[in-house]
């Protein structure tokens, strides 16, 4: 690569995991002037590692996806010495989960019933495998329905009609279904499974292993990368307000931030979350995006998933669970969205997963919601989640006197640099809006002035989109693209495959 190349102004907005992970690589392969425009007053984005009392707890991001080889991030935390030995072994590595570990589950009802698994189990399955099936509309096209919800709601139906037709406990197993509706809204970070594409389910694509977190937080994976660049590569708190592009043959790109303050540049590489894309796309781009990539935003998903970390004095759930289920008698309609918000938002948290190991976190639970009650229980204090969360409890055990010790709640939806939590594939949208979203600027490459804007950030992995680790790629693919374009007389062509 010629010495120019090296020379180029880079600048790369937000200090996320595809921030850090492009200016890592930028700065490995020699590129001289790279730097970070970050909004915050920390790195790392959606990784955010917390503490309630004494405990990490991860406010963002939880687990490696598919801890082994082909997980990048799984390679880095190992190479860093951040992962517990089980995590390493070759069996955790060649689990196929498929995106669902097989926790060991407690399940409690309404009417404050403990429930044998075993008599929930068959709608449990039966979720199961229509997920799976969901995901086959990719491939073969046909969908019966726009949306995974529409599409299991009928299946389960239908279904059901012939295997629990004796059944007298149906309506128990329905309402098992309301409440792994409600699970997937949190996987899929969607209001509701309505608004997730049946067509286009498929596109995202799990790895092999049993997925892991990271004992001393997942901030550790933030710092070591950290650690190998130089401390002033980072400017905080440095909004940036706009990027002005051209297509008119001037050379520098312009990056305005909210102090007025103008940072030239010869390449930017935009990561900002999709959520603040969406709100700010008009804005942050002068002259406007291409039609085509306004649309993209626009069609591609993008919702709040939110935690509830609970610690409590002693456990009121098995020692070896590590899911709780909370089923609500009364949602036999198959439903994974609450009426009243304001009265219910409480009915739409699934559960909660259970931090193992005990010895290490003493009795703490992290519940789950997604989705516009996520939205609203951010709207309120932390005592008032408390007090909700007790009554649940209280409800779903029959013991009136459970008291949690503390509570400590997720806003993502309200952070104003991140407008929610992850990506989905919605309802109408395809492959091509998530190319469209990752093709640099000037759409057309010309060769006097090209790959002026770039764009990585999870939302922008064709199939890895809402994880670290798809996160992590898109920054190594656009460090990638700069690197071939110096290297090549000829302008770089966007990648086609899979990273
Ligand atoms: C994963 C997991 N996990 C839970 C929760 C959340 C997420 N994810 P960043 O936002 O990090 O960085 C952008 C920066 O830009 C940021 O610092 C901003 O401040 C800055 N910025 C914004 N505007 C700016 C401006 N104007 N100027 C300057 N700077 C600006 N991923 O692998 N494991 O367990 C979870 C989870 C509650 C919120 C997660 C998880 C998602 C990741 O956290 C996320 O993708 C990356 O961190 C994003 O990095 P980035 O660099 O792109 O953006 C089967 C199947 C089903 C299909 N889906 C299954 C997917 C499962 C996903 N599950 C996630 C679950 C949890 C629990």
């Amino acid at each position: 690569m010629s010495s120019t190349g090296f020379e180029a102004r880079i600048v790369i907005i937000g200090c996320g995991i595809s921030g850090i992970a492009a200016a890592n690589r930028l700065l490995k392969v020699g590129f001289k002037h790279v730097r970070i425009l970050e909004a915050t007053g920390r790195s790392g984005g959606r990784i955010k590692t917390g503490k309630l009392g004494d405990n990490i707890v991860e406010i963002g991001a939880n687990w490696i996806h598919g801890p082994s080889e082909e997980n990048p991030v799984f390679c880095l935390a190992r190479q860093y010495g951040l992962l517990d030995p089980d995590a390493l072994t070759p069996e955790n590595q060649a689990m196929d989960v498929r995106g669902h570990p097989p926790w060991i589950p407690n399940v409690f009802t309404s009417s404050g019933r403990k429930l044998n698994f075993e008599d929930v189990y068959p709608a449990v399955e039966m979720f199961g495998e229509l997920m799976e099936e969901s995901a086959e509309f990719l491939e073969k096209g046909g969908e019966p329905w726009p949306s995974v919800g529409q599409f299991i709601r009928a299946e389960v139906l239908q279904r059901s009609a012939e295997k629990w037709k004796e059944d007298n406990a149906s309506s128990l197993k329905r309402s098992m279904i309301s409440t792994m509706l409600k699970v997937e809204c949190c996987v899929n970070g969607t209001h509701s499974l309505d608004d997730l594409g049946l067509g286009v389910n498929g596109l995202y694509k799990t790895i092999l292993g049993l997925d892991c977190t990271f004992p001393g937080g997942y901030e550790g994976l933030v710092r070591n990368l950290m650690s190998e660049m130089p401390a002033d590569l980072v400017t905080y708190n440095q909004p940036v307000r706009c990027i002005h592009w051209n297509n008119s043959g001037k050379k520098d790109v312009k990056v305005e931030c909210e102090d007025g303050k103008m940072v030239a540049a010869d390449h930017v590489i935009v990561t900002v979350p999709l959520g603040y894309l969406k709100k700010h796309f008009t804005s942050l781009f002068h002259p406007p995006l291409p039609l085509h990539k306004m649309l993209s935003i626009q069609r591609m998903g993008f919702g709040t998933n939110n935690k509830i970390f609970v610690e409590f004095d002693s456990p009121w759930w098995d020692k070896d669970c590590q899911v709780i289920y909370m089923v609500w008698e009364d949602e036999d309609a198959m439903m994974d969205q609450v009426n009243d918000i304001p009265g219910s938002w409480i009915k739409k948290l699934f559960g909660f997963t259970v931090l193992k190991p005990t010895e290490r976190f003493g009795h703490v639970l992290c519940g789950w919601i997604a989705g516009h009650e996520a939205s609203y229980m951010e709207t309120l204090s932390e005592q008032e989640v408390l007090n909700a969360v007790t009554q649940l409890v209280r409800r779903f055990t029959g013991n009136p006197i459970i008291t949690p010790r503390r509570v400590l709640t997720s806003k993502w939806f309200h952070d104003p640099w991140t407008c929610g939590s992850y990506s989905y594939p919605a309802i109408g949208c395809s492959l091509q809006d998530i190319e469209n979203m990752m093709e640099p600027l000037p759409s057309k490459q010309s060769l006097s002035q090209p790959l002026q804007v770039l764009f990585a950030g999870e939302a922008t992995h064709p199939c890895y989109f809402s994880t670290v680790h798809g996160a992590l790629l898109t920054g190594w693919r656009e460090a990638d693209r700069l690197l071939a374009h110096y290297s090549s007389t000829q302008p770089a062509q966007p990648p086609k495959s899979k990273l």
